[in-house]
């Protein structure tokens, strides 16, 4: 990931500037309040009215129509539940949002990052994606950060100090989906380390474990094991040296069917984890039982079709 672009943050606009927020939900709600706590006169639009109201109390302006809100700030951010309504919403709004800076912070994909990116320099919009790392009580609070991308760094430089206000900024490259990329991938390692602690307090509970017992156990296992796992895993996939005196696939396979039959002798349903086991009988398959956790990486870029030539060492340890 580049280093955030400090150089470039040549600041046209006042220190204050006026922003427009769009969409009003939980983090849109969060991004407006911090906004009006760093002291920028905030206009606030949300399909459902209502929902202004709490902001209005802190100082915002609330717009009739997206319209008026639209031509209310030089910087519109947008923050609804898909690209799909980001489009509806603005596409109408083209010409108004011509020479102002729109920044979507609505979780998306790549490509339709690159879609939307598109539209917006067909219409003389600048364009920047975001992909939010926080949840809404974290905004404005040390501890969360903003990804951004897009073909407009200018512009970013620009409203930068802005958008400061709702969280670090992280500048993670020029092509308008690399945000989307970064926040999707640091989102599934997240969402894969939900998905344990959700089966874990599963099978512990079936016991009639309190879970709040369970916790301090479960909780520093996982940041042991994270700690750990993440660095010494993209070693090997950067080295190609998959090769493991930690953990090899062939014991993680053997080990598998303990997980699935206590999980069905508990009641518990295994339905999380059942594929992995299709993937380790994979790699064994495969030739690759001496091998680390990383190796599964490879193999799954290549069920994917996009495999580095570095990754698709056949049954060996390394390449
Ligand atoms: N909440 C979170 O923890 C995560 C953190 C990371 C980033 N995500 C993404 O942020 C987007 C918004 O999430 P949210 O939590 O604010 O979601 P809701 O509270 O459900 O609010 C959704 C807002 O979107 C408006 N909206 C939906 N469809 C339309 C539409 N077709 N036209 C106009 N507005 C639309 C909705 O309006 P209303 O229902 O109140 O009228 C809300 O303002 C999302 O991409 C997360 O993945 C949040």
């Amino acid at each position: 990931m580049p280093a955030q672009n400090s150089q470039n943050a040549q600041n046209a606009l006042p220190a204050q500037s006026p922003v427009t927020l769009l969409g009003l939900g939980l983090m849109g709600s969060a991004l407006a309040s911090a906004l009006l706590k760093a002291g920028h006169p905030t206009t606030v639009w949300n399909r459902t009215a209502a929902k202004t109201g709490p902001l209005v109390a802190q100082g915002a302006t609330p717009a009739a129509t997206a319209k008026d809100a639209v031509r209310a700030a030089p910087l519109v951010i947008v923050c609804l539940t898909t690209n799909d309504d980001v489009r509806g919403l603005l596409e109408p709004e083209a010409a108004h949002l011509k020479g102002r800076t729109l920044v979507n912070l609505t979780n998306g994909t790549p490509v339709q990052a690159r879609e939307l990116a598109d539209w917006a320099a067909a219409h003389g919009i600048a364009y920047i994606d975001g992909g939010i790392m926080a949840v809404p009580q974290m905004i404005g609070a040390p501890g969360a950060y903003i990804l951004y991308s897009g073909t407009d760094e200018a512009a970013y430089a620009t409203h930068r100090p802005t958008l400061e206000a709702l969280a670090a900024t992280k500048w993670v490259g020029g092509d308008p989906g690399d945000a989307a990329l970064y926040d999707l991938s640091l989102l599934t390692g997240m969402y894969g380390m939900v998905m344990g602690v959700v089966q874990a307090y599963a099978l512990i509970g079936s016991a009639g474990v309190p879970a709040r017992a369970f916790a301090p156990l479960l909780r520093e296992w996982v940041n042991a094991m994270t700690d750990g796992l993440v660095p010494g895993m993209a070693e090997a996939l950067d080295s190609g040296q998959h090769l493991t005196d930690v953990s090899s696939l062939g014991i993680n396979q053997a080990a598998l069917p303990n997980f699935l039959t206590a999980y069905a002798q508990a009641g518990v349903s295994d339905e999380l984890f059942r594929p992995l086991q299709g993937l380790l009988d994979r790699a064994i398959a495969e030739g690759h039982a001496a091998d680390g956790l990383s190796r599964l990486t490879t193999l799954l870029k290549q069920a994917q079709g996009v495999g580095s030539k570095q990754d698709q060492g056949a049954a060996s340890t390394q390449g």
